[in-house]
Formats: C-alpha cells, structure tokens, sequence
C-alpha cells in the first residue's frame, strides 16, 4: 500500500487574528502535506482553531461578547486567513464543532473505565494565558508564570485528577524505543528531563467557570480545556474528509511550537495510552520568531501580519522566505530587510531570471516559440539529484534545506546556460542546449510546488507544459512557451523603501506626560528627616505655627500651616520629613526656611513621619 501521511497544525487560540508565528507552523505543514501528495502519498492535512477555557471565556467578556460569537469571529480569521496563504487543508476543526464535542466526552469516559480519572481537591497555581498549573517550584519570583512572566492565580476547587503518574515509565519506554517520537534532539532531551524529574498526577476538570465541554454525569464540571483540545487530532479523523488518518500504518505528525512540547509529548500520549489508542509518530517542536531581536507582541508593536507582507510581495515570496530563512528546529528572527534581500537574490534573479532569460531565448530563437522534440539528457543527473535530495530533507523536515537544494539546482542551470552560451552557438546546438533547460525548469516547477504552489503553476504555464507531479525527466519533448511577466518582479531601492515605511512600524516616541518629573528632577529636592524642637503660634494668623527644626547640619526656622490640626505642644519633638533647599520666603513678616511634608489640600490632615527612628539629616529619597 502507498504510504499514508497524516499532519496537524496546534488549534489556534481564538483570542486575535493570526500573525507571523501561527502562519509559520501552517506554512510548514502545508508544505509537508503537498509534498507528501506530490509523491502521491495519501495525504491528511488539519488545521483549526482552540475555543473553550476560561482565557477565551475571559477575553469574550472583556468584550462584552459571548463566547461563541467571539470564537466565531476569529476563527473566521484563521480559515480565511489559511485560503489567502494558499493552505491545503482538508478540514478545519474547531473545538465548539458537537462531534468534537462528543468525542471528548467519549474519551473522558474511556479514562474513567480505565480507572485513571478521580476526584479530589485541587488547590495549586494556574496561569490563565497558558491555560496551565504550575507548581510552587516551576514560578519565577513573585508568582509569576515562567512563560507570561504575569502573577498566577491561586486555584482551589474540587476536581478531577488524571493519573498521568502511571505513565511515567510507559513513556520513557516509548521514547527509548521510537527516537522519532519528539524532534528534534534538544527538545526531546527537554522532556525526557521533565518526565523523569516525576510525573504528577494533573487536574482535568473545573468548576469555576462554565465555557468547555461538560464532565459527562457531573454537573458543574467542564473539562480541562488542554484534554478538550489535544483530542481534536483523533476526533477530526472521525470525519469523512480524514477518514483512516489514525490507523496504524499511517506517519501521523504533529508540528507544534516548542512552548507547547509537554502537552503534545507528555499528556497527550498518556491520554492515548489510556484510551489503548496508538500514539502519533512524530512530535515536532519547531522554534520561536522574533522579529528584530524582539518579542513579538502588540505592546511592542511589531506584529508581523501574513497577509500584509503576502499582498505586497505575493504570497508564494512570504512562504518561501519563512520555510527558507530558519532551520526546522531552531529559533528565527525576522528582518523585512532579509526578507527583501532573499527575494531578490533567490527568487527575482536565480529562479525569476532563469526563467526568463530562457524563454526570452527561445521566443528569439524560435520565433514560432516551439523546440520540437529535442532529445534532453544534459542536466538530468543533476535534477535527479535534487529531487533525491529534496526528498531526503522533506522526509526528515527540512524544508529549508530542500529549498536550499532546489536553489543549488537552479545555479546550476544557470551556470550551464552561461557555460553552453546558447546565444553564439549552432541552431542545431541552440536547440539543444534550450531543451535541456526547459526541461529542468519543467522538472524544477514541480520540485518547488509543495512551497509555492501558485508561482509553480504560473511557471508551468509559461513553459507551456501542464504536467505536475513528483518529476521524472522527459528525454525530449514538444513545448509551446508563452513568456509572460517577470515570475518576481525586481524591488528596486526605491520600492524598497516604500514597502520598507509601510511594514516596519515607526517606533513609537513616547508622549512627554507634563506631569512626570525625571529622576534627575526628584533627586533636586533636598529632602530629610527633620525634628521639631520649638513650636509657638503665629500672631494674627490662625492657620501658622512657628516651628524650629534640627536638620542635622543646623537648625532652620519655618513657617507651617499645620496650627487647626495640631497644637504647638503635639510638635515638640516629633521627626517629620523636611525639604531643606526650598527657597526662603517671608510669611506674615516671618521667615520660612524650607517646609516640612503634611498630607491634606486645605487643611493639613497629618504629618509625615518615620516609621522606625532615623537622626535628624538623614537622607530621605
Ligand atoms: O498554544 N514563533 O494556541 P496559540 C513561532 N491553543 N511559532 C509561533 C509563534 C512564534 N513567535 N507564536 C505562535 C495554543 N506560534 C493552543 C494549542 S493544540 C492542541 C492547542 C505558533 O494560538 C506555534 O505553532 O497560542 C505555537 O505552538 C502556536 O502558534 C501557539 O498558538
């Protein structure tokens, strides 16, 4: 039987519209499943989107919408998003959908046959935004979530507890026996070392809000929303559109962002392992986009939009920039300037020029625009290669290491048409030499479909050939071509600089607030613990008393507003904080050196002071 491949991307939360991160892992997916299809594998592709839990539930009433009318809105987002990326899915799940929904409870119910789900009081931490317990040990100081880096929330309320303990050495064991379980190497060490620092049973259940799939028989119960959500993978092959993609034979892959490892290689496979429920073959953790050294977040302001970058520069440029720019596996980030580099250098002069320095050739040379049946054997080792290469880096997810050979066989046609030098050669030999490349350009049409299946189509219909599918090289051949627009038009310095001001955000200048003071300005004031040694009324003026205090350095004489809360008695002796370099000021014929601080608008309330004893001139600051 021809092999069977099944690939997942995670379900995307719905709590915003999808951006440079979310696009990467349906990218590469995508990529993956048109190769796979390509060489005429059958073929599961899914995607969907993450609803339930109280994160969504919080965001929904933040907005004063209900759940399910903000989960509608995004997830609109992402499936409409994934058709102008050209996404190739065959379903589009979402957790809100009732067969999923069913199916949860199923599983919730095979678990509890098993006997690995009981009841018990839970009190620990939880981080809303990863939708996680945390133990004491895993926060950072503060209580703070070690991913969000934002306090955690005490939780305590009744739950339900999965055995995930009994798993412990059923996983090790698993994970010995298939190294192709978690990829790549690090990450599977990551959680290699977090399982065998001991598996706790985890809560799978709250009571505390309402928006998930019900504890089936236990009212007030929902279920914990990582259990609702990892199921998605099983429950979509329930479908008619992904029909048999769980059964044994099948390479089921499942591409995550490495945040999200634990939940993929831990809970998920002992859920299964619970359900007697094969495993998935391959958990793949790819890494993390930064954009310009940054975090990617709203407050920062540089969130890369997919869809932007995509009108401006098409879409198959973008796909082809993030498969090409990081390794699988490893941590990326993202320039405009790069992507702007890449897509002149590899996509408007070695692949776009190729192409059509080629067919310009051939409409000169033979104005009728057909090369009649030309034997072609020049370059085929050379594509041969690339294809078997290809494949190689495909299998192993490699993308950008496919690409990259797709690119060494795209130089090395153009170095054999420089070489071979079409232009001052025979007709005969004309002819021959513009065969071959035609061909390799056919055959690369096909190597680059499962990355950018749009432009790979335009090319072909320039060629003047229809055929797609996993290459085999044409000994000769008869093609009408018909040269049309650059494949990827240059990006002059000028273009550049406008596509430049519209994508990268200008750093925002943050607004001067008229009311802050610099540290620099407080650190003017002369501010110190002063002690109140004489205090008398002033004549005639019912609000002032007289006061002299020690400042450490000396004594200073001020005039205080202080006379309708405190009596002159009260003050003798009292420390209060005193600003020692305010300009002197006569009041009521008086002199006023400095002010001691006083809470209160019109009329003083209390004055400041210490809490612990401090001499007189010290620093206050
Ligand atoms: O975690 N770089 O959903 P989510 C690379 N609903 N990939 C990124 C990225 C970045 N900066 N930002 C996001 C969830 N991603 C859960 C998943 S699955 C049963 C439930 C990608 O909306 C990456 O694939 O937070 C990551 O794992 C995923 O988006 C997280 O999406």
């Amino acid at each position: 039987m021809a092999k069977r491949f099944y690939v997942t991307t995670p379900i995307y939360y719905v709590s915003d519209v999808p951006h440079l991160g979310h696009a990467y892992t349906t990218i590469v997916c995508d990529a993956l499943a048109r190769y796979h299809r390509l060489r005429g594998h059958q073929t599961g592709f899914l995607t969907g989107t993450d609803e339930h839990g109280q994160k969504i539930a919080r965001m929904a009433e933040e907005r004063g919408m209900a759940p399910r009318a903000y989960a509608d809105k995004f997830a609109d987002a992402y499936s409409s998003t994934w058709k102008a990326l050209e996404i190739s899915n065959d379903d589009f799940i979402r957790t809100t959908d009732a067969d999923h929904e069913a199916f949860v409870q199923e599983l919730w119910r095979v678990l509890e046959q098993r006997g690995d789900i009981f009841l018990a009081d839970y009190e620990g931490w939880y981080c809303v935004a990863c939708e996680q317990f945390y133990t004491e040990k895993e926060l950072e100081p503060g209580n703070h979530c070690p991913v969000h880096k934002k306090p955690v929330e005490k939780v305590k309320e009744q739950s339900y507890y999965f055995k995930l303990s009994k798993y412990q050495q059923p996983l090790l064991d698993h994970i010995a026996a298939h190294p192709e379980f978690i990829q790549p190497e690090n990450r599977r060490n990551e959680v290699l070392a977090f399982i065998r620092s001991g598996l706790q049973d985890i809560s799978v259940s709250r009571t505390t809000f309402q928006w998930g799939v019900p504890v089936p028989d236990r009212p007030g119960h929902v279920i914990y929303v990582w259990l609702d959500a990892l199921s998605n993978y099983y429950s979509a092959t329930r479908r008619k559109a992904l029909a048999g993609m769980w059964d044994d034979d099948v390479e089921v892959v499942h591409m995550i962002g490495k945040e999200i490892s634990r939940f993929h290689a831990v809970y998920w496979p002992a859920f299964l392992m619970s359900a007697g429920i094969r495993l998935p073959s391959t958990v793949f953790c790819h890494g993390w986009w930064t954009v310009d050294g940054e975090k990617m977040s709203k407050t920062a302001g540089n969130v890369v939009d997919p869809l932007k970058l995509s009108s401006d520069l098409g879409v198959d440029a973008f796909r082809y920039f993030v498969l090409r720019e990081v390794p699988l596996g490893a941590d990326g980030d993202f320039s405009h300037e790069a992507l702007l580099t890449r897509y002149n250098a590899e996509l408007a002069n070695d692949l776009g020029n190729l192409l059509n320095r080629t067919l310009g050739m051939i409409e000169k040379y033979f104005p009728n625009r057909f090369l009649l049946g030309v034997e072609t054997h020049e370059l085929r080792a050379k594509a041969e290669l690339a294809r078997e290469e290809l494949a190689k880096a495909m299998d192993a997810f490699q993308p950008s290491i496919a690409l990259e050979r797709i690119w060494k066989l795209v130089r090395e046609c153009n170095a054999y048409v420089d070489q071979s030098a079409p232009w001052s050669a025979s007709e005969e030999r004309k002819r021959e030499i513009l065969a071959n490349v035609h061909e390799a350009l056919r055959f690369l049409s096909n190597l680059i479909d499962p990355f950018m299946p749009e432009r790979a189509v335009e090319m072909r219909r320039q060629l003047g050939v229809v055929q797609s599918g996993w290459p085999a090289w044409n000994a000769g051949g008869d093609w009408h071509v018909e040269k049309g627009e650059p494949l990827f038009p240059r990006i002059d310095d000028d273009k550049k600089a406008e596509l430049l001001a519209r994508w990268v955000p200008k750093k925002d200048v943050p607004v001067e607030d008229p009311n802050q003071i610099s540290y620099a300005d407080f650190q003017r004031l002369d501010l110190r613990v002063g002690q109140v040694i004489a205090a008398e009324v002033v004549p005639k003026a019912k609000k002032l008393l007289k006061l002299s205090v020690d400042i450490g350095t000396g004594k200073r004489q001020v005039v205080a507003g202080i006379a309708e809360t405190y009596q002159p008695a009260d003050l003798v002796g009292k420390k209060v904080i005193f600003l020692a370099n305010l300009k002197p000021a006569t009041i009521r014929g008086v002199l006023s050196e400095g002010m001691i601080l006083a809470a209160g608008e019109e009329q003083v309330v209390a004055l400041s002071g210490l809490d612990r004893d401090a001499a007189p001139g010290t620093k206050v600051r």
